[in-house]
Order: C-alpha cells, then structure tokens, then sequence
C-alpha cells in the first residue's frame, strides 16, 4: 500500500491542521475565550505538533544605542537619547562577539541573536564584520540569529551564504496602531524585508510588543498578519513592553501576564509549528506565570543575564525552572 502523504490535521479534530487563512474575528475571539479553554486549546495544538524542548538563545547587542528611528518603546533610539542616558556605541569586534558567543554555548544556548541599533544594514565594513561574526558564530555549531533593522535584497542574500539560521524583524505591532508607535518608517518597510529574508531562505523570526496602550484588536491584527503569512515564520517572539526610563512609553502599566498566556496561546494555536519565544518582559513573570506560558506553547526563551540594554531572568534559575516543569534544553547542533 502506498504510504499517505503526511498530513499536519488531526484525525479527530481537523481544526488543528495548519492553516494561512486566519481572520481578524477569529483570532480575536481566540484572544477572548475563557482563559482555561484557550491554553487547554493551545496545549492540545502544542501537543500535536511539538515536543517538550525549549530552545534557549542567547541574546547580544553588537552595537547599542545612537538610532536612526524613533520607535516608542526603544531605548536606544537617538530621539530619545537625552532622557534614557543610553549613550551610541561602536559595533564590537569580531573576536569580542564570538568569546560571547563560546560563553553562551558553555551556558547551553542553541542559538545566538545578535542585534544592532541601525534604521538600516549598510554595505561596508561593518555590514562585512557582521558577516564574519555569523561565519564565526556558525562555525561554534549555534544557530546564529541577527536583527539589523532594513535589509536589501543582496544584503539578505550575502547573510544567507554565511550561513545565518534566522532574521529578527518583528512586526510590533497591528498596522493600524504602527504609526502612533513609529513615525520614521511603515508596516510596508517592515514586509518587504522579511521578504526579502524569506526569499534568501532564512528563517524569519517575527513577532511584536503587547502592552504599548494597543487594543485586543490591535494585538488579533498583528497576529493575523503572521499567521497569514505562507509559511509562517520559524519563530514568534511574543514581548511584553519593557517601559524604559526616559522612553515615551515609560508611564504604559504593567501587563498583566496572563495577557502574555494569552498571546502565547494563541500564537500556538494559529502557528502550530513556530517557536513561540517568551521574550522581553519575562523577568517580572513568577516562575508559575511562566509555567501557565509553557503550558500555552512557548517553547524558547531569551537565555543569559542581559536582552539588549535591560536585565534579564537569572540562567541558572531558568535551567531550575525548566527542570522542575520536566521540560528539556533543546540539543545543540553537533559540530
Ligand atoms: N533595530 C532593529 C529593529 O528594530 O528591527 C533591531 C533591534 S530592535 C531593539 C529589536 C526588537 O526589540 C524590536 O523590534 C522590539 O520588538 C524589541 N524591543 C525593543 N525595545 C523593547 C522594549 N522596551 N520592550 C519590549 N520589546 C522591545
Ligand atoms: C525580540 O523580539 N526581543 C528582543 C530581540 N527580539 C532582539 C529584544 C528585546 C529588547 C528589550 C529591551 C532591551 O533590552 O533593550
Ligand atoms: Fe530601537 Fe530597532 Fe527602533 Fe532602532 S529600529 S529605535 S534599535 S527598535
């Protein structure tokens, strides 16, 4: 007999195959079921279609502060410069990067994320350190992830041949509430670089900030632009605003971390096969907070003591943690 081709639906339940055709209500309606149904939903879909790692990646940040752009929540953005403090830094050295880089695989990372405060890449020497460092990074055996800001064609192509796993570029936010976060580009900027990723054959990496004054319909827009996409990105960073000192966002409250259950879960459910990151905001979750966000469908975590320019969760205790949630460190690659 000739062996089916495999099939991602259900054999009860077809609603869990994977699907492009998401609606704003529907997603939104996701967003609003009761809290116990929608991560019963989502652990079921979690089930189906994952197994019980959590990636851990590391986080570094190449060149740090003195942006272009004037992105709301940012600290490092130039128009904001004068009230945070956070002062432009020179992109790091090759070698500088890559001692992190073996610190992280020591700690047990399987990826390394490298971020740099640019509007843009730009063709030149430093763009050229950048290759280097996801050559070098690569050659450590760690999935190597690099957010740049705007990325042209040939840009993304050249990243591709060093041997880049993944391209962060997130979408912040739903396209109605961008500009009221961002004047110093458009939605439009964000979507054709992550297709020129796409087209280059790296992964995307691709999610936004709940927690910026955004509706629950701003935060289902959002989601429906990624879990429309075809395929859908390899990863979903879902962050909670980290309100900065001296950022126009500093006076948004706290999200409420069952908001980030939420996101998480419904992250789960409409991109089944995504890694949902818990992200930016994890470090005021309680460590049960966090399990209920497993339980949702994150599977990944920023690992080590620092994101970009603010704290994160102490390694050791997330190694704990994920002991104690019978979870497992995904492998590193083998080199
Ligand atoms: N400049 C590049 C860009 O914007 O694409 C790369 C670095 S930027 C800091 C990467 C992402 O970090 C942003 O898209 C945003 O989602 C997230 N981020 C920055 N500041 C944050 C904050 N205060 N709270 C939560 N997430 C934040
Ligand atoms: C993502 O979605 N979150 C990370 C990473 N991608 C680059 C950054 C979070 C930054 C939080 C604020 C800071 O530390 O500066
Ligand atoms: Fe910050 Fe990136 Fe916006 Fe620059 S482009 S201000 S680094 S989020």
């Amino acid at each position: 007999m000739p062996t089916p081709a495999k099939d991602q639906t259900h054999p009860q339940n077809p609603a869990h195959a994977v699907r492009h055709d998401w609606t704003v209500e529907e997603i939104e309606a996701l967003l609003q079921k009761p809290l116990l149904d929608l991560v019963f939903e989502a652990q079921t879909v979690h089930r189906q279609h994952q197994d019980n790692t959590v990636q851990l990646a590391s986080l570094l940040s190449i060149k740090t502060g003195g942006c272009a752009e004037d992105c709301g929540y940012c600290p490092q953005s130039a128009h904001h410069a004068k009230k945070t403090g956070i002062a432009k830094e020179p992109l790091m050295e090759v070698d500088s990067v890559l001692a992190k880089a073996r610190m992280a695989k020591e700690a047990g990372a399987s990826r390394f994320c490298m971020g740099a405060a640019w509007r843009e890449a730009r063709d030149g020497e430093e763009f050229d350190r950048v290759v280097a460092m996801v050559e070098g990074v690569r050659t450590l055996g760690l999935e190597t992830c690099v957010t740049l800001g705007m990325l042209k064609e040939h840009q993304a192509k050249r990243l591709a041949e060093a041997g880049l796993t993944a391209y962060n570029h997130n979408l912040d936010t739903s396209p109605e509430f961008y500009n009221e976060i961002i004047t110093t580009r458009d939605y439009k900027d964000r979507l054709e670089t992550l297709q020129h990723v796409r087209e280059a054959g790296i992964s995307v990496c691709c999610g936004g900030i709940i927690g910026m004054g955004e509706t629950l319909r701003d935060r289902a827009a959002m989601l429906r632009v990624l879990a429309t996409m075809n395929p859908h990105p390899e990863s979903v960073p879902v962050n909670a605003l980290v309100a900065v000192k001296g950022t126009p966002l500093e006076e948004q409250p706290p999200v409420d971390p069952l908001e980030l259950v939420r996101m998480c879960a419904v992250a789960r459910i409409t991109m089944p096969l995504a890694r949902v990151r818990l992200s930016a905001g994890r470090s005021n979750l309680s460590r049960e907070a966090q399990a209920l966000c497993f339980m949702a469908g994150a599977n990944s975590i920023f690992y080590g003591e620092k994101l970009l320019t603010t704290a994160n969760n102490d390694a050791a205790d997330d190694r704990a943690m994920i002991e104690e949630l019978g979870l497992r460190v995904e492998a590193q690659a083998i080199t």
